[in-house]
């Protein structure tokens, strides 16, 4: 069946009464046609709400039979955050969201050869190498060991874009999502095949087109790696690496294979692609820096940002820090070019390796000015600005590029990225 006959099929098992809805401010200026939710298929079969010109509808919700209730909820037609996708990336809308958890959908994808997909029934991973007994598990068997849940952010390492001063957070750092994991501990598998107490490394590898693999130091297994197979209360989404992927918290986003099909324990790195050619940085001195798993602290003001325009009098600066090494201690926020920095309020829970939400209530004057964030964590390291960082690693970008955002905020209201400051 084509889309527009199911499409119609649909329709025609609608009630015939639907709310009416506006979709957007211009629409609703012009005074055009009004628009309703309808409930139709999407091209993999979902049925959605999508907005559709209706004629005669009331404006009044309280004179109509609103839409029944579905399988799958929706987002209101009214809110439309997207994902900024490239051929081998997606960005998270960090300026669309509220709080610290991103919406499964929302969480931003990186991929080295596309989205595998993945029969679970099929599922197996084999765990082998310096092992008293190799062992394959099933998504079943995974189940069954005790589980673990969590909250922490996977970023990647590849995270940061200037150049323009017209960027959003989303295409400056939108690599960096947020959810609830639940899976089962490495190191309670470990222990089920009998890791050889002399074991220093194991060999990470995804069931993907790019067969993804990376080398990780047995000690990240018994600190706090996990093997999740369910995200935000649901199964892993096959973006995130369904069914099964690897989750070291904290951790550069690549070492997180996910599709996860073998694991293997050795008593030294493998030396694979992605460690050799790939995520290694320039540091001073014309050296190159291996095995840079740690996230540094980051923050960036996520409100208001561009492409927002503000008016003069209280702006509520609203963002979040995140750092790798434990838990965020601090965020100070700077609403004079940096010659003052004020302490802005953390939202509690703060968790470890995670995004904490900070707001600090400023008093805007209608002067131009310069407003931005740095993150302090735990181990107190502070978020360096991108003069500091272009000095230490010789270099304007590359990996694990985390310098304070600036945004310059102009009398007209409107914000512009400015890293240079
Ligand atoms: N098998 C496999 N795992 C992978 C990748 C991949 O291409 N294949 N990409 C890695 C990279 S570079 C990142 S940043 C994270 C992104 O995780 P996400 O797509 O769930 O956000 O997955 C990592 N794990
Ligand atoms: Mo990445």
């Amino acid at each position: 069946m084509t889309m527009e006959k199911k499409r119609k099929v649909l329709e025609t098992q609608l009630p015939s009464v639907v709310p009416s809805v506006k979709i957007s401010r211009r629409r609703m200026l012009g005074g055009a046609a009004a628009l309703g939710l309808v409930l139709v298929q999407d091209s993999f079969g979902k049925i959605i709400q999508e907005a559709q010109p209706l004629f005669d509808v009331p404006k009044d919700p309280t004179k109509r039979l609103g839409v029944p209730p579905g399988i799958l909820g929706t987002r209101s037609p009214y809110e439309q955050p997207g994902k900024l996708p490239s051929l081998t990336s997606s960005r998270t809308p960090l300026q669309d969201l509220f709080g610290t958890i991103t919406p499964a959908d929302l969480h931003f994808e990186r991929n080295h050869g596309g989205v595998p997909a993945i029969d679970p029934t099929n599922y197996e991973l084999v765990i082998h190498g310096m092992v008293e007994k190799a062992m394959r598990f099933t998504l079943h068997d995974l189940k069954r060991f005790p589980s673990f849940t969590r909250t922490c952010f996977i970023e990647c390492s590849g995270n940061f874009r200037s150049g323009n001063t017209n960027l959003s957070p989303q295409e400056i750092c939108g690599l960096t999502s947020q959810s609830e994991w639940t899976g089962v501990m490495l190191s309670t598998l470990f222990r089920e095949v009998g890791a050889d107490s002399k074991a220093t490394w194991f060999l990470a590898e995804g069931n993907d087109a790019a067969v993804m693999t990376r080398s990780i130091p047995m000690a990240k297994a018994y600190e706090d790696a996990m093997l999740v197979y369910a995200q935000n209360g649901e199964a892993l989404r096959p973006e995130q690496g369904y069914p099964v992927r690897l989750l070291l918290p904290g951790w550069e986003g690549n070492t997180q294979v996910k599709w996860i099909r073998r694991i293997e324990i050795a008593d030294q790195p493998f030396m694979t692609r992605e460690e050799t050619s790939k995520y290694t940085e320039n540091i001073a001195g014309g050296k190159i820096r291996q095995f840079s798993f740690l996230m540094d602290a980051r923050s960036i003001i996520t409100f208001p940002s561009y492409p927002l325009q503000i008016e003069k009098g209280w702006v509520e600066i609203r963002g979040i820090a995140w750092t790798g090494r434990g838990k965020i201690t601090q965020v100070e926020v700077s609403t004079d070019e940096g010659r003052n920095w004020k302490q802005a309020v953390l939202q509690e829970p703060v968790l470890s390796k995670a995004h904490t939400a900070f707001r600090l209530l400023w008093y805007w004057d209608g002067r131009q000015t310069i407003i931005k964030s740095r993150a302090i964590d735990e181990t107190g390291y502070y978020q360096p600005s991108y003069q500091e960082l272009v000095t230490a690693r010789e270099s304007k970008g590359g990996y694990h590029f985390n310098p304070i955002t600036a945004w310059e905020v102009k009398k007209d209201g409107t914000i512009w990225l400015v890293n240079d400051r």
